[in-house]
């Protein structure tokens, strides 16, 4: 069960259509495929998504991370010593989806070598996830016509639209365009990745009021302190912090602050062990959370999902797990499906997925 060797492969898959939002925009997966080897022949794996916007990581940063630092303090301890290796990896701060993407390959790894699904070994509360998608910055017609798709091809019912733009009419319009087209019972939340001020943000909800919306998620940056303690008093739904709450300190900072209400869980960047501590602690102080997604490819959204479903709370509200569909390939032998508007989990040992070889040779970008 001992950890003899960590891989981190950097490998580029185009989007067949780029997602842009508030802080930036992502038109290939440039991400990090991790690898770790067990003296016993197991391999347990992840991906890491190079968010520079939202983490000041890049793709060569977190390779160089893992093989100089946090590769060496894990390489040595068993499977099983997750609360050791956290410790460890605790010693080096930022580097939150490096730090994640290790994590997630030893649970990985640990699932396999126990013959257990990690989604089982996470909480097992249930095998399914409705599924949100996010939609990108484009011109009302066309994110009508994109969630139009994902309903008739999928069947998802919510949508997570990201706002931020200047003049914020732009995407008022969009929010109001998606409520007619879609009627009443679609679930609509809105994401301004600290794209608007406070008092912009105020505005744009209270235009908004009429449309029945579900949350609101970073609409203003959570530096501006009072502003966006201010702000969240204003607004009548969650207030969900997303990039301004990815720790432990940080969800209690924001929430006992005033400046959120919900928080985002994404695995993506606190992998399963922390991903749980924040859970616990959202379930501590009475907060809804949702299951985001860090535009993960299937890799991400298979550790997404196995984290979602395994517990209750994250459960109560749709995960965003759809974000590889607009992806032009994948890692993966078996590809991921949403039907019926859910992502099942899959049931197989550790994470139950295996990397395609002649995929991952060719979109490789290290041979
Ligand atoms: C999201 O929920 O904000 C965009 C930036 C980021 O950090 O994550 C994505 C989606
Ligand atoms: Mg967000």
């Amino acid at each position: 069960m001992k950890i003899i060797a960590v891989e981190a492969i950097p490998f580029r898959i185009p989007y067949r259509k780029p997602l842009k939002f508030a802080s930036g925009e992502v038109r290939d997966a440039e991400h990090v495929l991790v690898r770790v080897h067990t003296a016993d022949g197991v391999v347990g794996v992840a991906e890491a998504p190079p968010r520079p916007f939202t983490y000041g990581e890049t793709q060569r940063g977190i390779i160089a991370v893992i093989e100089t630092i946090l590769a060496p303090q894990v390489i040595g301890l068993a499977v099983t010593e997750r609360e050791r290796m956290a410790a460890r990896l605790e010693r080096t701060v930022g580097n939150p989806t490096a730090k994640a993407a290790l994590d997630m390959a030893v649970w990985d790894a640990l699932g396999r070598t126990l013959d257990l699904p990690v989604t089982q070994l996470l909480g097992g509360y249930t095998d399914r996830m409705r599924v949100s998608h996010m939609l990108g910055f484009d011109d009302p017609g066309a994110m009508v016509e994109e969630a139009e798709r994902m309903q008739a091809d999928h069947g998802i019912n919510t949508f997570k639209v990201k706002v931020g733009r200047h003049p914020a009419s732009l995407d008022t319009a969009v929010v109001r365009a998606l409520r007619e087209a879609l009627g009443p019972d679609v679930v609509l939340y809105v994401d301004g990745n600290r794209g608007w001020s406070a008092s912009e943000s105020a505005r744009a909800m209270r235009e908004m009021a009429d449309l029945d919306l579900a949350f609101a998620e970073e609409l203003s940056p959570a530096d501006d302190v009072l502003g966006r303690r201010w702000l969240v008093g204003q607004v009548d739904v969650p207030f969900i912090a997303d990039e301004s709450a990815t720790t432990p300190a940080e969800v209690t900072r924001e929430v006992l602050g005033g400046s959120a209400t919900a928080i985002s869980i994404k695995t993506a960047r606190t992998g399963f062990t922390t991903s749980q501590r924040v859970l616990h602690l959202c379930e501590g102080l009475g907060l809804e959370v949702v299951m985001g997604n860090q535009i993960d490819g299937q890799l991400g959204s298979v550790c997404a999902v196995a984290f979602g479903a395994a517990h209750r709370r994250t459960t109560l509200h749709a995960g965003e797990l759809s974000n590889f569909l607009d992806m032009s390939d994948d890692l993966l032998t078996e590809p991921l499906r949403i039907d019926n508007g859910e992502l099942l989990v899959r049931p197989g040992a550790g994470l139950g997925v295996e990397i395609d070889d002649d995929k991952l040779r060719h979109y490789r970008l290290d041979t």
